[in-house]
């Protein structure tokens, strides 16, 4: 039995990059059962609050302070449960109230290795109850010789090098946290003096013209975040996002991490359409996955800011290029059409890549969780 007064508690974890973000994943079974007892787990895991998060093993950032909490189905339509939670960098808060779709990359790998999921063949399929928002969506991992392989030729946006493809399927996702697609019931509405799309294809996302906020949507994400120049500009949006909490079904979001805000302009690199996004008041270095399926969505879509200045290819399937600052991220929608032969977006699917960086224990101070025996 270990020194309890000078030893701490160790928690089986492993460390994966999913997508252009970065976690901890954990098997649910080896986190505490107490949803408080949890939180207070993974903010010491992180080192949460604190800018730096210099005593724990997050990254200072938002798109590096994500865990991935998995274990079996709890439904017959899926393999596994993934519940997302956001470990707040500065505050001493952990939200399971937004989705990640880059942290899910990670899922279907992590569930194979941890023996969840039995590989299937040269490619294995995980169907991944994504909890937070209640839907399931498909990952194709690669498991050639029966291991996963994570070594390959696709390269995406935001993350050096290539990697092996893990393909994403969504479907259903309309209204995931929102209740519908369209929360306030049109596609345009004006807030304080600006013309908005409010739409949730799997992320709450208010879209805005760049052009109306006097930016051009090429600004660099640091400049956006904390420049100057761009100080009123932020102000306004947090403005807009206080007053479309409500009305999106969010209720008060004040300290909640939807709805994320994206400027849109037109395509500037021959894509469909230029962003820069706010979760909610970082810039997103590139743009989430959901939240770009939710812009693809938008940009299909007449009535809404953006799909006029879109640039949105022939057909049924289109593949979508949605601009970001560092590259694009290529979304594919599947297109239906209703009685009135109007276009509605059935589902989606793209191409993100993941990688196991670190396998281990993550140590926490006793006093967060005095587990006996798990020293
Ligand atoms: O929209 C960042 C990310 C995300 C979320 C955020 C995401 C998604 O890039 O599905 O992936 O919006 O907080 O990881």
């Amino acid at each position: 039995m270990a020194d309890m007064k000078h030893s701490q508690t160790r928690i089986r974890a492993a460390v994966m990059r999913g997508g252009t973000s970065k976690g901890l994943y954990f098997l649910a079974e080896d986190l505490p059962a107490d949803p408080a007892a949890r939180d207070a787990v993974l903010l010491a895991a992180m080192g949460s609050p604190d800018a730096r998060q210099i005593d724990g093993m997050g990254g200072a950032h938002s798109l590096t302070s994500k865990v991935a909490i998995v274990s079996h189905a709890t439904r017959s339509d899926a393999d596994v449960d993934y519940l997302f939670a956001q470990v707040v960098v500065d505050e001493a808060r952990v939200d399971y109230g937004q989705n990640c779709g880059n942290i899910l990359a990670g899922v279907g790998p992590f569930a194979i290795e941890r023996g969840l999921v039995a590989v299937g063949g040269d490619v294995t399929e995980v169907g991944i109850h994504m909890v937070n928002t209640g839907q399931v969506a498909v990952a194709t991992v690669q498991t050639p010789d029966g291991v996963v392989k994570y070594e390959g030729d696709v390269a995406i946006d935001g993350v050096p090098g290539t990697s092996a493809p893990i393909p994403l399927m969504f479907r259903d996702t309309a209204g995931s946290s929102c209740g519908a697609l369209f929360p306030t019931g049109a596609r345009q509405d004006t807030v304080e003096g600006v013309a908005v799309t409010c739409i949730d294809n799997g992320m709450p996302l208010v879209l805005m013209r760049a052009a109306d906020l006097g930016a051009t949507g090429a600004e660099p994400c640091e400049a956006l975040e904390s420049g100057a120049d761009f100080q009123t500009l932020r102000e306004r949006i947090e403005a807009i996002r206080l007053a479309l909490g409500p009305r999106m079904n969010l209720g008060d979001v004040r300290s909640r991490t939807v709805p994320k805000m994206c400027l849109v302009a037109p395509p500037q690199a021959g894509g469909a359409l230029a962003t820069r996004c706010f979760i909610p008041h970082r810039c997103h270095t590139s743009i989430g996955v959901l939240a770009a399926v939710s812009v693809a969505t938008a940009a299909a879509l007449p009535g809404t800011v953006c799909h006029d200045m879109a640039v949105v290819p022939e057909g049924d399937a289109p593949l979508l290029a949605i601009e970001h600052p560092t590259g694009e991220f290529t979304v594919r929608l599947a297109l239906d059409r209703d009685a009135d032969g109007a276009p509605e977006v059935a589902g989606a699917g793209l191409l993100r890549t993941a990688r196991w960086l670190f396998d281990g224990e993550v140590c926490i101070p006793f006093h967060v969780w005095a587990q006996g025996g798990k020293s």
